[in-house]
């Protein structure tokens, strides 16, 4: 029987809270000289207390500086990377979300990490339609106007890439949390039920699969049981509030909730309903999984549950000794994340950590876990556990499973190793 996760360990008593800021309040002391809690020590020393700051004496930039919004100049760090070697080129590529950078669960639109087969197609909405036929009684051709008439819903879910860390499946050697995990996306996802639209143009008896295909060069397509269809795919044209992103699918795209990202067809153009899978090429020599015994997993469309801790990583190693909170991210393409556990021995002994905020079935769950660092070295660890009871495997039961050829779904628990130093770097223990 599982745990239930209790509040139990989280509450500290006021006098150990302080140690947050231990640090910090030792370099208060010399504030004047240019000391800060955590920030870095500035040249500027006439900005820092007691003094009032520039900014602060001045008018700032007015309204309509940025008619649509960007981020401070001084946070130009955080950017989607590509891993030049991973690719042949641009345009069948793919770039990274930069989660060691992010808070909450959800991902700015800026920010979602990008794959395509063909590049990005320029899409005018006005031209491109969504063409329905098959095994239906009245097929259609519908204009993203005409889509947006339907009842819409809204739903935050996370879309990851059955991809993400499939570099690692024999050996660590991805050297930043943005490339071992950075196939992952947490967004607001708004459009209409794909059941909403089959009903509209009735199904025939034999109905069991759905075709999806993109409008892009790579016309890129996937086979999607109907079952899935009349469950929660969402036929998607906003992303976070805003019209979809051209990288993410302007002006439509399939989304299909806990699913390999691959089935989310981008810039939708066509749904064809059939009696049975299409095997095409996405489905056949790509996004299948060579077992040891040489036969291949096919349809393995779920993206199982999975978590890494976020802070500490390579790209946020720790300072100094002292109390930190240690953070991550956990999901399940099963439903919603009901315990997370986080080790500092390699899995050897366990604390159970706090979700915090929303904890949303197929979303990104955060993770926090309160830690003194004496400054030993650590092998740091997260192991989720989704609603079904599914618990995240280790790689040693990974690899039992599934063999040494694969690459996709890739689930297995991640271990940062922390120097003494506070440098983080990748490892594969067990
Ligand atoms: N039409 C089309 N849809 C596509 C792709 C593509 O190349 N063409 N790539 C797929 C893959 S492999 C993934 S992982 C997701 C990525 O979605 P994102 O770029 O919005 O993150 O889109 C999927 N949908
Ligand atoms: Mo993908």
């Amino acid at each position: 029987m599982l745990q239930q996760i209790s509040d139990e360990g989280q509450k500290l008593p006021q006098a150990e809270r302080r140690n947050f800021l231990k640090n910090g309040l030792l370099l208060a002391g010399s504030a004047m000289a240019g000391g800060t809690i955590g920030g870095k020590v500035s040249a500027a020393d006439e900005n820092l207390p007691p003094n009032v700051p520039a900014w602060t004496r001045s008018l700032g930039q007015g309204v309509l500086t940025n008619p649509y919004g960007k981020p401070s100049r001084f946070e130009s760090n955080i950017k989607r990377r590509a891993v030049p070697w991973l690719t042949a080129d641009r345009f069948a590529s793919i770039s990274f979300t930069p989660l060691a950078e992010l808070d909450g669960i959800i991902t700015p639109s800026s920010l979602v990490f990008e794959r395509y087969h063909g590049g990005i197609p320029d899409i005018d909405p006005d031209d491109h339609r969504l063409m329905i036929h098959g095994k239906v009684d009245r097929p259609i051709i519908l204009t993203v106007d005409d889509l947006r008439r339907f009842p819409s819903t809204s739903m935050i879910r996370f879309l990851e890439c059955p991809a993400n860390g499939g570099m690692e499946w024999r050996a660590a050697q991805m050297d930043a949390l943005q490339f071992t995990h950075g196939m992952l996306s947490c967004c607001e996802w708004t459009g209409v039920l794909l059941s909403t639209i089959l009903q509209e143009v009735g199904l025939q008896k034999d109905a069991a699969w759905v075709l999806a295909e993109g409008a892009d060069g790579a016309h890129m397509s996937r086979s999607i049981p109907l079952e899935k269809a009349l469950d929660d795919a969402l036929v998607v044209y906003a992303q976070n509030g805003e019209p979809l992103r051209p990288e993410q699918g302007y002006p439509i795209r399939l989304f299909n909730p806990g699913w390999e990202g691959n089935t989310s067809v981008k810039w939708l153009r066509r749904l064809e309903v059939g009696d049975k899978a299409w095997y095409h090429r996405e489905e056949t020599s790509k996004y299948t999984d060579l077992l040891a015994d040489g036969r291949a997993r096919k349809f393995s469309f779920l993206q199982e549950c999975n978590s890494v801790v976020t802070f500490p990583c390579p790209e946020k190693p720790l300072r100094d000794k002292g109390r930190y909170e240690v953070e991550g991210l956990a999901w399940s393409g099963s439903g919603k994340i009901k315990r997370v556990d986080v080790s500092f021995d390699g899995g050897v002994n366990w604390r159970a950590a706090k979700l915090k905020g929303l904890i949303l079935p197929k979303a990104l769950t955060r993770f926090g876990l309160e830690w003194d660092w004496d400054g030993s070295p650590a092998m740091i660890q997260s192991r989720a556990v989704d609603e079904t009871g599914y618990v995240q495997p280790t790689f040693t039961q990974l690899r039992a499973a599934r063999g040494m050829s694969s690459i996709y779904h890739r689930n297995a628990i991640h271990t940062w190793r922390l120097q003494a130093d506070g440098k983080v770097s990748n490892v594969q223990i067990s």
